[in-house]
């Protein structure tokens, strides 16, 4: 046995073969140690001697088991010391930088532009009562115009997704009041609306809204198409159109002229040439009233953009439902 054991010892050269032979001649079920077992078993004269044989096997297959397990753990260690050293000049591997995602950049440059002309971002809660988004803007229960927002109600009651950023313009004047104001509400808005290739259940807008003793129409039409200049260069016209909301009076649509060129063609966008980018118009004074302003001694100018769709306009965007897909396709396309 042990010969035999001794000379198997000296061919295994891993831990899992020393492992198994160990377990093969010293472990619990190896032959040696039912040897141990049964010493009771024989006659008494004979166990001293088979006893002392047995330790003496034992002894020997351990120290060999020792001393063949140092000399492999040598041998890895010389391997390890002998390859060729670890080369710290190699270039490492490139890190992947993030980038803003498209809306964030678009955000970005209209908040840009309104600082440029004085506009201050006012941020408001996504998360609004019915006062806010509805009645505070002078739309009462049961208004026909609620049909415009299709709400999404929560499980508390009066408490909603705001449809729109414009709950925001109350906030800001109740914070600002008495003094004038000139603030933008960039923010995110929640539908519940079918999907489609324009329409998502969530969506940015921008709202704007300026207060003060003598602001008009004019300072509106002026405000809103320098904007789309800065944004979409000096030769983009703006068209306004008569609109209504409930909370402006006057009321408009905002349009600015759209031409995608692609290839050798250029086609007018959608049939008419003109796309719609804000509603807007001039605060009703029962809005100002409801910010804590007399109505009697200051006007106001509002307006509500949505960021997805000039972003869609100026790369030429397609379809609104990628901006949340978070498909890297579409996003590093934008650097
Ligand atoms: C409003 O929400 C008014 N609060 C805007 C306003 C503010 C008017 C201040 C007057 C004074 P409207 O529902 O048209 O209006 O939305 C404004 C803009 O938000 C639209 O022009 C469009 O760009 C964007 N928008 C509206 N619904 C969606 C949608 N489902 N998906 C993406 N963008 C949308």
């Amino acid at each position: 046995l042990r010969e035999e054991a001794l000379r198997e010892l000296e061919g295994l050269d891993t831990e899992e073969a020393l492992q198994a032979w160990y377990a093969g001649y010293l472990g619990r079920r190896s032959r040696l140690m039912e040897a141990f077992a049964i010493l009771g078993t024989l006659p008494r004269e004979l166990r001293p001697a088979i006893g002392r044989k047995a330790n003496e096997v034992k002894e020997a297959l351990e120290a060999a088991y020792a001393a063949r397990r140092e000399a492999l753990r040598q041998a890895a260690l010389r391997r390890e010391l002998e390859a060729p050293p670890l080369d710290v000049t190699l270039p490492g591997r490139p890190v992947r930088a993030g980038r803003l995602h498209p809306a964030t950049r678009t955000l970005r440059e209209i908040v840009a532009i309104f600082a440029e002309m004085g506009f201050q971002v006012f941020t408001s809660r996504d998360v609004e009562t019915d006062e806010y988004n509805f009645q505070l803007l002078n739309i009462p229960p049961h208004h026909p115009a609620r049909d415009m927002w299709s709400t999404f109600y929560t499980d508390r009651e009066g408490v909603i997704l705001r449809t729109h950023t414009s709950p925001g313009q109350i906030h800001a004047m109740r914070a600002f009041c008495p003094e004038p104001i000139r603030v933008i509400l960039p923010g995110m808005c929640y539908r519940y609306e079918q999907i489609t290739a324009r329409s998502e259940i969530m969506f940015h807008q921008v709202e704007g809204l300026a207060v003060g003793p003598g602001v008009t129409m004019s300072d509106l039409k002026g405000t809103l198409a320098d904007f789309a200049r800065r944004m979409f260069g000096p030769e983009r016209k703006v068209r306004f159109r008569a609109s209504y909301f409930p909370f402006t009076e006057p009321s408009v649509e905002v349009d600015i002229d759209c031409i995608l060129c692609e290839g050798r063609g250029c086609r007018v966008c959608k049939h008419t040439g003109w796309l719609e980018i804000a509603g807007a118009g001039m605060v009703h004074p029962v809005v100002l009233q409801n910010g804590g302003y007399d109505p009697r001694r200051f006007t106001g100018f509002a307006f509500g953009m949505g960021p997805q769709r000039i972003t869609m306009l100026k790369h030429r965007i397609d379809d609104i439902r990628y901006f949340w897909a978070n498909d890297l396709r579409f996003l590093e396309q934008f650097d």
